[in-house]
Order: structure tokens, then C-alpha cells, then sequence
């Protein structure tokens, strides 16, 4: 790693425009100040039956890649929910890996060096939300050894990968859809979906929430009334719930992090996902952001400097400093937002490639990132169009 004083070489996730090829910082946007990258796990469930539009694909390493928040529940996955109408690509993947997702978050990967050249992800077929229904998959960690691929109507093609998987003993969502299925034959004769897909697939116990016991999700479905996936504002309160409770009391029934709490387990889980390639990380704004040239922004990871504002020794210097007379905040309020800032501050993107600035002295490809060369930048736009 290339490394100067407390300043490092490395990469971050950024916000960023494809169309003008450079990230998208906050004076550069036209809606969406403050959005940053939102970090999830890619779980790659195997295909293992190919939907005919993909036949030449079979014997390869195919994937249904979908992007979750709750690496640890994926001990309880039960089957993989697709959108029914919806068109999803295939991509092709380094180490000679094929991603079937939407291609939005095919976009997002191509730009965080998991696609096989950097920002191109060309669909090498497509592949019908319909004609997935009913295949097989392998689902990583999961209590079962088979899955299926079922529909879900609620869906956004606008968020993750456009694919879900389903964990119905912790998820109020994939409970609701998953009961559904079972329960109602009309349900399952309207997207051709086969009993035998998912009515042997009881939610696994793998979490307990004192409050709410080993099923969290049923027992809130159950609570809540619930009575079925369209039940949009009622699942959003039992899935506040559950998080709400869940993320400091919930504890590990299985798996690697057996025993812990779910706040602590989360990065052991993801870390072992990740380690044994049964998920890529994958990140893509928070919200929408639009840039001021009107591309709808995606997440890149980029190459920079950063400084180490995370250290011990630089903290303490400031702390005392902030203790001494030599300092006076304008009030108390902004002291303590001064202390909060020195314990939250890690380490700090600190260079550039665009814009107006001072050269960064040992790597002229980069410019300072500071207050008053954004302040020199902003006033400069103000006369641009006169020189
Ligand atoms: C497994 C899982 C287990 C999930 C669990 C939740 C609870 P929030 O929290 O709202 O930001 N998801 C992912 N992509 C989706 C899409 N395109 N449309 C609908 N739902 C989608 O959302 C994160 C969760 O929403 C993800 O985590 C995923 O379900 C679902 F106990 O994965 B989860």
C-alpha cells in the first residue's frame, strides 16, 4: 500500500455519474445532497435448472444475486423471490461467474470491478422474472439444500438487485408472500408455482427475540393481523418491529456466530460469506441522486488519498486541545459536536481529480480536497461563463 505520513493510498465506494465518468460530489448534483453509498451483501444463490432463454448457460456457474441488509439471517432461507413481469439480464462475471439480476444493479457492480471489464455490463441474454419461477437454487448457508425461485409482487426494480432472498422467519415480508403461496391454490395456479415449491418450506428457527421468541416474523404476522404481501403499511410497522428489537437483543440459534447477538454476528456472517465466495459486497446509493448534467447516479469504487484522522494519537492532541483555553467554542453546543466529530471521523477521503484546487505535492494527478478550495471552485462557476 502506498502510504505517506498519516496519508494512504486505497479505494472507496463513491457516489458517481457514468455519463461525465467521475463521482458525483454534493455541489455536483441536482437532487440528492447527502445521499451516500449504502453497503449490502450480494448472496449468490446457484442456479441449478436454466429457464430456456439461458439453456446454453447450463454446467456454468450461475447465479441469482440478491442484495440483503441481514447477512446472518441467511441461515433461514427457504427460497428466492423474483419479480413476475419483470425482465432481468445475465452478466458475465470475473472468474468466469454469470449474475442474473436487474440491470440496474448490474450497472452498479460494473462500476465496483466485479463485472469483467470495468463500467460495461453488457446483458448476454435475457431472462423473464416468469421463466425463473419454479427453478432450483442453491442457496448459500441455508437449513434447506434446495430451494425455489417463487414470485413476489412487491418487488422494487429500483432497489438492490431486483432478486430477494427470503428468510420468512425474521422477514414479515417474505412471511406474508411465502403464506400466500402456501395457502392460497389460486395464488399459485395464477404464476404456475407448484406446491412442491413451497409448501414444504416452514420458516427455520435462527434468531430469538426475548419478546417475541424463535419466529419473530410469524409471531408479528400473527400479531399484526396480517393477512397477506399487499398488506404494505402493517409489514412495514412488524418489520420496524422486529429490526428495532432484534438488532441488540436478538441472538444467534445456528450457525458461526451460534450465541451471539445479531449486532455482533452481522460482520462475522458477512466476513464468512464473503471469505468462502458465497456473496460479493454490493453498494449503490441510499437514495436517488441526479447530477447537474441529469444522469441518475450509481456507486463507483475509486482510488484515493486518505488521511488517518481515526488515530489515537491525532485524537487525543485534538481533545486536549478542545479542553484548553487555547479554545473557544461559540457555544456549548457546538463543543460538543467538535468532540462527537473527533470520535466519529475515521478516515477521510482527502484528495481529487476534478475541479479547481491545490496540486497534492507527492501525487500531482490529485488536487487538496479542502473548505477553501471548494470555496475558490464555487466562486470561480459564478464568472465561468464570462472567460
Ligand atoms: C434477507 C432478509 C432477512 C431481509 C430478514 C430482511 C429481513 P430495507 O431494510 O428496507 O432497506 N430487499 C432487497 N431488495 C429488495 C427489492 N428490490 N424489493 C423489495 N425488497 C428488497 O431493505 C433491505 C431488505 O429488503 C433486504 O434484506 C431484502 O430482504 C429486501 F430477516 O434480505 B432482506
Amino acid at each position: 500500500m502506498k502510504e505517506i505520513g498519516k496519508c494512504f493510498y486505497g479505494k472507496k465506494y463513491t457516489i458517481y455519474s457514468a455519463l461525465d465518468g467521475q463521482p458525483c460530489a454534493d455541489h455536483d448534483r441536482s437532487s440528492g445532497e447527502g445521499v451516500g453509498a449504502q453497503e449490502y451483501v450480494g448472496i449468490k444463490l446457484k442456479l441449478l435448472e436454466f429457464p430456456d432463454s439461458i439453456k446454453n448457460f447450463a454446467g456454468k456457474n450461475v447465479y441469482l444475486v440478491a442484495a440483503t441488509l441481514r447477512p446472518e439471517t441467511m441461515y433461514g432461507q427457504t427460497n428466492c423471490y423474483v419479480l413476475p413481469g419483470a425482465e432481468y439480464g445475465i452478466y458475465a462475471m470475473k472468474n468466469d461467474e454469470y449474475f442474473i439480476m436487474s440491470e440496474r444493479g448490474a450497472k452498479n457492480f460494473a462500476y465496483q470491478e466485479v463485472t469483467v471489464e470495468y463500467g460495461k455490463y453488457p446483458s448476454l441474454a435475457k431472462v423473464t422474472g416468469d421463466s425463473l419461477i419454479g427453478k432450483a437454487l442453491s442457496a448459500p448457508l441455508s437449513h434447506y439444500e434446495k430451494v425455489y425461485a417463487l414470485p413476489m409482487t412487491t418487488i422494487s426494480m429500483d432497489k438492490g438487485t431486483g432478486i430477494v432472498t427470503s428468510v420468512p422467519s425474521d422477514s414479515p415480508d417474505d412471511w406474508a408472500a411465502l403464506r400466500d403461496l402456501q395457502t392460497k391454490a389460486g395464488l399459485r395456479e395464477k404464476y404456475n408455482v407448484e406446491e412442491a415449491w413451497c409448501v414444504p418450506f416452514a420458516p427455520v428457527p435462527i434468531i430469538n427475540i426475548p419478546e417475541f421468541g424463535d419466529l419473530t416474523a410469524v409471531k408479528l404476522v400473527e400479531d399484526l393481523k396480517i393477512a397477506s404481501q399487499k398488506d404494505t403499511a402493517l409489514l412495514k410497522q412488524a418489520k420496524d418491529k422486529a429490526y428495532l428489537k432484534g438488532f441488540y437483543e436478538g441472538k444467534l440459534l445456528v450457525g458461526i456466530a451460534k450465541g451471539e447477538t445479531v449486532e455482533k454476528s452481522k460482520p462475522i456472517v458477512k466476513q464468512h460469506l464473503f471469505d468462502e465466495k458465497m456473496a460479493v459486497p454490493y453498494y449503490e446509493p441510499e437514495g436517488k441522486v441526479v447530477s447537474r448534467t441529469g444522469d441518475n447516479c450509481i456507486v463507483a469504487s475509486c482510488y484515493q488519498w486518505f488521511m488517518r484522522y481515526g488515530e489515537e494519537e491525532w485524537k487525543e492532541f485534538v481533545r486536549s486541545h478542545l479542553k484548553s483555553d487555547d479554545f473557544k467554542a461559540y457555544n456549548t453546543k457546538t463543543q460538543h459536536e467538535f468532540e462527537i466529530i473527533i470520535d466519529w471521523l475515521k478516515e477521510w477521503g482527502c484528495t481529487r481529480t476534478q475541479g479547481l484546487g491545490t496540486l497534492l505535492p507527492w501525487d500531482d494527478k490529485f488536487k487538496v480536497e479542502s473548505l477553501s478550495d471548494s470555496t475558490i471552485y464555487m466562486a470561480y462557476y459564478t464568472v465561468a461563463g464570462l472567460l
